[in-house]
């Protein structure tokens, strides 16, 4: 299990995405990110708590997307770019780039203990 926690970069991520600033400091927000990188996504494997956000960022020189049907789709990333999700519930989620059929991974949303 690989776990990120809070970071100042994640602060101020989530300022410039609500563009609030003001109640920002208080917010605890924990990023996680997965490279895509050599056909892969790293980790492949992710467990984050329920409210956390999981950033998918394409380092390769190919494009990439990771995708699961209805839940989430990050859009085709090229190199440097990311998009990320926010789980609404928890579970066990298997995704996939659907350029790239065999690459795939899986997020396990929990609840905090
Ligand atoms: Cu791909």
């Amino acid at each position: 299990m690989i776990r990120r926690r809070k970071s100042v970069l994640a602060l101020l991520t989530v300022g410039l995405a609500c563009g609030a600033g003001a109640a920002v400091a208080s917010i605890d927000v924990t990023r996680h990110e997965i490279v895509m990188r050599g056909n892969s996504f790293t980790p492949r494997d992710l467990t984050v708590d329920l409210g956390d956000t999981i950033v998918w960022k394409n380092v390769d020189i190919v494009r990439h997307n990771a995708v699961r049907a209805e839940t989430f789709d990050t859009g085709e990333l090229r190199t440097g770019d990311s998009n990320s999700w926010i789980p609404a519930d928890t579970g066990t989620y298997r995704y996939r780039c659907t350029i790239h059929q065999r690459m795939r991974g899986t997020v396990t949303v929990a609840t905090k203990p």
